[in-house]
């Protein structure tokens, strides 16, 4: 398979001033008609005319109207093309019926629909293919059924067609077209300068009580772009899409979103709060893309990050709108050390911004996205709000209709600012994760801070730069009062020391407040110090993290040396969770413990191999310990937060949920499994109900609840998913393979369907002891699992690789066991190019 280099760039040698499409919609043998006018690109060195187009029947072809046969070559066709303006026109067969990698035109469930991010339009038809091709488009869809969407506003409709047209430029990629028996949620939406919008939601009519969530979260996604950022919607019409066969979340093509249904059908009886919020974030982020992805796109596939790092900031800046602040920081900071810090330590280490790929559906990566939007956080950081809203105007005014670079991007702010990034555009080109050493000193009223930053090697690049890192400080006394408020200290060098003068006495650090950067904190620091923090700090973030710190020591204890439960974490955790004046929610998040996989990881960084048994034990015992000791605390929380009256998904009810579920987790432990029963009966609604499940399956009690559930749910695919899933997660370290394996016997498992397949492997690869159970029982299950799928569908494979990820950190037994599955995978005849490079990769 052949690689892609970023500095192999070569601008388009043809570019595209109009398209119009027909497709003639059929389930095997679908027509479909394009009229491309290109004109050569003054700007190209040369003038090679290759259309991309893969998996394509031609039927035809002109050039103005004259017939030609192109010639026919890997991944495209290509032609003689005149060194003027001309028109192609084609005619070629798809097959949507079998096209199971969900990528082009597919069936799902009798409907038509798209998936085209990142190189999907070329199984629609023959074009170029690339993002820095950007076209309005008119399209016709001829069909019986009732529904037929594309992209822009609606032109002519008659019986067994529907026209569209998109008047913006956009590339192919955000090219989506809909057919099938839907119905629609609909509302209105007026925009700051009083254009009026139709918004549909489309469903099947079974999910029609559940759109009225998302429509709301559309309509105050589309008012906060407009308040925040100054940007409107542009078209007269938003549809979104609900599908049942998704590879991914949902997907921002113009006008015509297309939602994975777990990521937008949601009803209080069906959907948990968590999964609210997630749908409230996703329609927010696919919205926020019309104009930082849309309006202005990127040049090419190795600037992916620049639309999504950026617009998974503008998410999270805009759930923290809607909630708090301080809660989606931690859900942040927490998603971005599981996922991002254990991608960037490990054999899938690659920059913000890729330098090559083989398979681009490879680098939708946590890296890309979240890391991306920390570093759009540092950016506002350094340059501060103003600073920021100059850049971002600058940005939109400057390259509206454009395909751009990160350099693009850098300079805006550059030129807004006055600012020089150019050390700052380390972070685009540098994988890995910072590691900043911390020592102090006190003397004469004058503290210290010395901050030594290095990171380590990753794949490809053995030495690093330093890079500009934001450390938010704030200073305490001994007393707990608040003597410096948060300063921001720009760590540039691979050394620097800062000073704080005229203290009285020697100060508490309470360093990278916020969670400044995407950075590991390396300080000596006292239980007594974390302790006082977790008391004192004005920072919700530092408190929590005082709190999350003191954990993870009490439990590499009890993992590395044997010792007990820290009683002193425990009764400072009552504290926290005792005090009135925080936030439930706040709350809810104290009382999570440290993941497996980050304690795996941070024993992994002590120089010893981890293990999983023994870490899953510990934290086990120390859930217990905490049951015991603060019994009497969780059990008035559990009373106290009760909500009364009919649900609501907003989020001060889902704080309070969280942390009576947190206890109630805890509370069964000791208690057994009657209260969880009990909330079980008198569940209205699926938070409630699932977390009573998931409390009885801990303690392997709720064998008649699980049936009850299945009996009540079987008709709801998204509920299943959290059947199927529940299971292997809550499985013990010795079921956990085992039970995922009779799982997939179940008539309901339905493994085409990626939400399906996810549920049941993503959970077993989630179950970290259960996964790396000394008998290989799950590494197998899993690779004979994804050999079945790769074939239909690589993408969801080849992502589904990365369970395997952290071998290296095993012991020799798990390692040996691991690599022979990544070697019979990797040697399988036929293995698909996603899953090949993942692999590769891993084994390199
Ligand atoms: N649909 C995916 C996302 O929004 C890819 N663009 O992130
Ligand atoms: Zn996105």
């Amino acid at each position: 398979p052949r690689t892609v280099y970023l500095k192999d760039y070569q601008p388009p040698a043809y570019l595209v001033d109009e398209v119009k499409l027909t497709f003639r919609l059929a389930p095997e043998t679908t027509r479909v008609l394009s009229e491309i006018r290109f004109r050569p690109n003054p700007d190209a060195a040369s003038r090679d005319f290759f259309l991309h187009g893969e998996q394509l029947k031609l039927i035809s072809a002109s050039i103005d109207g004259t017939p030609v046969e192109p010639e026919l070559v890997e991944g495209g066709l290509k032609l003689d093309a005149p060194d003027a303006a001309f028109t192609f026109a084609a005619e070629v067969e798809i097959d949507p019926e079998h096209n199971t990698a969900l990528e082009g035109l597919y069936r799902s469930n009798g409907m038509y629909c798209t998936q085209c991010e990142a190189e999907g339009f070329r199984k629609i038809t023959f074009y170029p293919d690339r993002p820095d091709v950007m076209a309005p488009f008119h399209v016709r869809v001829e069909s019986d059924l009732p529904v037929l969407l594309s992209n822009g506003n609606p032109g002519e409709r008659g019986d067994g067609f529907a026209e569209w047209h998109d008047p913006w430029p956009k590339p192919a990629y955000l090219f989506a077209l809909v057919a099938g028996e839907l119905v629609a949620h609909s509302d209105r939406f007026t925009t700051r300068s009083g254009r009026e919008v139709e918004l549909n939601l489309w469903v099947r009519e079974a999910d029609i009580d559940k759109c009225a969530f998302g429509m709301e979260a559309l309509k105050k996604s589309m008012r906060w772009d407009e308040e925040v950022y100054g940007r409107e919607y542009d078209l007269d019409v938003f549809n979104i899409v609900a599908v049942d066969d998704f590879n991914m979340g949902a997907m921002e093509n113009k006008g015509l979103n297309i939602f994975n249904s777990s990521a937008v059908l949601a009803s209080p009886e069906t959907a948990t709060d968590a999964d609210f919020e997630r749908i409230e974030a996703i329609i927010a982020h696919e919205y926020f893309h019309n104009w930082t992805g849309n309006r202005i796109t990127c040049r090419d596939w190795f600037q992916l990050c620049l639309k999504e790092g950026l617009t998974v900031f503008r998410d999270q800046q805009f759930t923290g709108d809607m909630r708090s602040h301080a809660v989606k920081r931690i859900d942040d900071a927490m998603t971005l050390r599981a996922m991002q810090f254990r991608e960037d330590n490990g054999p899938l280490a690659h920059p913000v911004r890729p330098e090559s790929f083989v398979e681009i559906n490879n680098f939708y990566t946590v890296t890309v996205y979240e890391k991306g939007a920390e570093i759009v956080g540092m950016l506002r950081r350094l340059v501060g709000e103003e600073g920021y809203r100059k850049a971002l105007d600058l940005y939109f005014d400057r390259h509206d209709g454009q395909a751009v670079t990160i350099e693009d991007w850098l300079r805006a702010f550059e030129d807004a600012t006055g600012r020089d990034l150019s050390q700052f555009g380390r972070w685009y080109s540098q994988a890995g994760t910072p590691r900043v050493h911390v020592t102090e000193d006190w003397a004469d009223g004058r503290y210290t801070l010395t901050l030594r930053q290095e990171t380590p090697a990753t794949p490809g690049q053995p030495d690093k730069a330093p890079q500009v890192i934001p450390v938010a400080v704030g200073l305490l006394n001994p007393n707990g009062d608040e003597v410096v408020p948060t300063t921001v200290l720009e760590l540039t060098e691979a050394e620097q020391s800062f000073h704080f003068e005229t203290l009285s006495a020697r100060p508490v650090p309470s360093l990278l407040r916020g969670f400044s950067a995407p950075v590991i904190l390396k300080r000596q620091q006292s239980k007594e110090e974390r302790a006082f923090l977790l008391a004192h700090d004005t920072d919700p973030f530092n408190k929590w993290e005082a709190g999350r710190d003191l954990a993870r020591d009490g439990l590499m204890a009890m993992v590395l040396d044997g010792a007990g439960p820290d009683a002193d974490y425990i009764d400072a955790l009552g504290r926290g969770i005792a005090d009135e004046g925080l936030d439930p929610a706040f709350r809810a998040q104290l009382l999570a413990l440290p993941g497996e996989d980050e304690l795996a990881q941070a024993i992994f960084e002590t120089g010893r191999a981890p293990d999983p048994t023994a870490i899953f034990e510990a934290r086990e015992a120390l859930r217990r310990a905490v049951a015991e000791r603060l019994g009497d605390v969780l059990g008035r929380l559990y009373e106290t937060h009760q909500i009364d009256g009919p649900y609501s998904p907003e989020a001060e009810d889902a704080g309070r949920r969280a942390l009576t579920n947190a206890a109630l987790s805890l509370l069964s432990l000791t208690e057994g499994g009657d209260r969880a029963r009990a909330q079980f009966r008198a569940a209205d609604n699926m938070t409630q109900q699932i977390a009573a499940l998931s409390a009885l399956l801990s303690i392997e009690e709720g064998a008649a609840e699980l049936k009850a559930f299945e009996d009540q749910w079987s008709h709801e695919r998204l509920v299943m998913n959290k059947w199927f899933g529940l299971q292997v997660a809550r499985a013990t370290p010795e079921r956990a393979a085992a039970t995922a394996e009779a799982l997939t016997r179940h008539s309901a498992f339905e493994w085409k369907n990626p939400n399906r397949f996810r549920a049941v492997f993503g959970a077993l690869a989630g179950n970290a002891a259960g996964f790396h159970h000394p008998s290989g029982a799950g590494y197998r299950l899993l690779a004979d699992w994804l050999l079945k799928l790769d074939p239909l569908n690589p993408q969801t494979t080849a992502r589904m690789t990365q369970a395997f990820s952290t071998w290296k950190r095993y012991d020799e037994t798990r390692q040996g066991l691991i690599r022979a599955e990544l070697e019979r995978i990797a040697g399988t005849e036929g293995l698909s190019r996603d899953t090949s490079e993942m692999v590769g990769r891993m084994l390199a």
